[in-house]
């Protein structure tokens, strides 16, 4: 397969080369074009007031194009100018750090996935659940085991998956299952410090508040060891309540 490979953590991530591997080695071809620096949270951004640009690097892993903007950049910066013929697959990852419930909306990761299948490209977001002491050797494998079976999923328009793997040897992961968004928020999360010389500032960070409304839901089938894939739709519209819109809108 021809898979594209991007993420948010930039060409130095050590994420971005155990996916590369991995697909390389399972007889893969990969274009890689990510973000020249971390991007982390940048979500879907696009850069449209200064001029993009790309440049080819060499890396341990062979050549890579980086451009100074987001993944959503670095997508169509593929698609359009680097790529003769569409890939078949784009990966975004593997990103250090979950993505997990409300995490979709300010992921980087997420966003050039997102991006992907604006384009009509099929894609996935891949994140390894931990920030620190990273096992990068079970996501690596589930990204080559998973993208030639993407194709069979018969995924509807404008639908992608997110991808979380707990930060275990493979020997320990529990299994894959098939989840939904739950709910991911940080309570106080924004915190006022004070620094010498400069003063005031404030810093993000805060407790992370986890809640399922089902069974299935991302954030609880990673704490019990398991790849959790969620099928993430573009269209953000919720269809139940329409109707309720609609009868407070007939007496306006
Ligand atoms: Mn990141």
């Amino acid at each position: 397969m021809k898979i594209l490979l991007t993420n948010d953590d930039g060409i130095g991530a050590d994420g971005l080369h155990a996916a590369w591997n991995a697909l390389k080695n399972a007889g893969h071809e990969i274009l890689v074009c990510v973000p020249d620096r971390p991007r982390s949270a940048v979500s879907h951004a696009i850069t449209m007031h200064k001029p993009l640009r790309v440049k080819q690097v060499e890396t341990r892993d062979g050549l890579a194009y980086t451009t100074n903007g987001t993944p959503a950049d670095c997508v169509p910066m593929a698609l359009l100018h680097l790529m003769p013929q569409a890939p078949d697959l784009c990966i975004s990852g593997i990103n250090l750090g979950p993505n997990l419930g409300d995490d979709v909306h300010y992921s980087g990761t997420v966003g050039g996935a997102m991006e992907a299948v604006l384009n009509g490209v099929p894609s996935m977001a891949i994140s390894l659940v931990t920030h620190k002491d990273p096992l990068w050797h079970a996501a690596g494998k589930f990204c080559a085991q998973i993208a030639p079976k993407i194709g069979e999923m018969k995924l509807p328009r404008d639908t992608f998956l997110n991808v979380n793997v707990p930060n275990l040897v493979p020997a320990d992961i529990q299994g894959v299952r098939v989840t939904s968004q739950g709910s991911r928020r940080y309570k106080g999360d924004l915190v006022r410090y004070e620094a010498p010389v400069v003063g005031e500032y404030f810093w993000r960070g805060g407790e992370v508040i986890d809640r399922a409304e089902s069974d299935d839901a991302d954030v609880l089938v990673i704490k019990d060891g398991f790849i959790s894939v969620t099928p993430i739709h573009v269209d953000l519209t919720r269809r139940d309540a329409m109707e309720g819109v609609a009868a407070v809108l007939k007496g306006i």
